[in-house]
């Protein structure tokens, strides 16, 4: 038996912010991980995540990326790493997607600074990027790359130093609430402590059932992700944005090249709704243990296919991977508590674009936590907003 203040169960994104936060305010914190941290089995690896700030996805989530990044600054300041590289990003599609309308009006909420572009003057100024006649690009500079493995490495590293202890390798296999000591089996370990921060992605649903059916369900699905050689001038995918583009059958994205020109990494975020096209099926429920997980050549022709809107890149990947998304029926995270699992502090459900968020996500879970409460703007992520 062990006994600690606070576990927190999964350091990934997410947990390994929350654990660094609860040991650096002095807290007695224990990390559990299935892997180690940095791996690439979730949804935390790929070596970039996009941040941005006009949130397409709705204004209400513009004050939690502010918090971010300031969060973020902070875990630089701390590490003395450079985590988060600042390079714009650039929204486009047809002037009524959700990548461009949705973005303007969150810039227009919050007074945020944008720039509506025709097709040519993307190609002007972004010679990496194709448009096609009718398309628009939105340009936001409070943009950039997060590094994710490098940031996961800097928070475990820096809640070891003050004081958290890390195990590594070890499954989690069983959660029980409690009000008062809840407890964490781990192997044949028991950890009971005064909270349980449960960060477990991709497991969530498996690992506390009570959450696999909030909302009409918790479900994983797999993504395919490819780095893609350049060809001709590699200048322009190295100074270009960060990139999300509503396309006719989905929404794509990726980032300037972080190699030094030699590739650039692209993915798909969401399919269009509609009839699902033949060959790479993305969007399907997957096991993340059993997968299937392999990105196969029917991947790599679905994701080449989308190189055709880029300039200077060529048609089959280099390399590829594969990465979970686990997705709420309204594609926003669940945060907090929830009733029936008392001494639980929730945090997963991120649907595909929390990544950015994770360094306020894990203030915010120390916040609860500790007394139970926290200042930063996650109201909309009530674990409860389905009751
Ligand atoms: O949230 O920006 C994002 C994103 C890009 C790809 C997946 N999520």
């Amino acid at each position: 038996l062990l006994e600690t203040d606070t576990v927190v169960v999964g350091l990934g994104a997410m947990g390994a912010q929350a654990l660094w936060r609860l040991a650096r305010s002095g807290v007695d914190a224990v990390g559990v991980e299935q892997f180690s941290p940095g791996h690439d089995r979730g949804s935390s690896h790929g070596e970039s995540r996009i941040i941005r700030t006009a949130y397409l996805e709705g204004a209400e989530y513009v004050p939690f990326v502010r918090a971010a990044w300031r969060a973020w600054s902070e875990l630089e300041e701390a590490s003395g790493e450079r985590l988060v590289l600042r390079t714009g990003a650039l929204m486009a599609g047809a002037p009524d997607s959700a990548a461009v309308a949705g973005s303007l009006a969150a810039a227009r909420h919050h007074g945020l600074p944008c720039e509506l572009l025709s097709a040519g003057e993307v190609r002007a100024r972004f010679p990496g990027h194709r448009l096609r006649t009718g398309e628009v690009g939105v340009f936001e500079e409070d943009a950039g790359v997060v590094l994710p493995e490098a940031s996961i490495l800097a928070a475990v590293r820096l809640a070891g130093a003050a004081g958290a202890r890390v195990l590594t390798g070890t499954v989690a296999t069983r959660i029980e609430p409690d009000p008062d000591r809840p407890r964490v089996v781990v192997g044949d370990t028991v950890i009971r402590a005064r909270r349980v921060v449960v960060t477990a992605g991709a497991w969530l649903p498996s690992l506390v059932p009570e959450v696999a059916g909030l909302g009409g369900g918790i479900t994983v699905e797999r993504r395919v992700l490819g780095w893609f050689r350049t060809t001709g001038d590699p200048a322009a995918h190295v100074a270009g944005p960060v990139f999300a583009r509503d396309g006719d059958d989905c929404t794509w994205y990726g980032f300037p090249s972080l190699d030094g020109g030699r590739t650039v990494k692209i993915g798909v975020h969401a399919e269009a709704p509609g009839p699902r096209r033949e060959g790479a099926q993305w969007g399907e429920p997957v096991d993340p243990d059993t997968g299937p997980r392999e990105p196969d050549p029917a991947d790599a022709r679905r994701l080449g296919e989308l190189t055709s809107g880029l300039h200077g890149v060529e048609a089959l990947p280099e390399r590829m991977a594969s990465c979970m998304y686990t997705m709420t029926s309204d594609e926003h995270f669940v945060i907090g508590h929830r009733r029936e699992l008392p001494g639980l502090v929730l945090a997963g459900g991120f649907s595909g674009h929390g990544y950015k968020f994770a360094s306020a996500v894990g203030e915010a879970l120390a916040d609860l936590a500790g007394d139970g409460r926290t200042d930063l703007p996650i109201g909309l992520f009530d674990p409860h907003r389905w009751d």
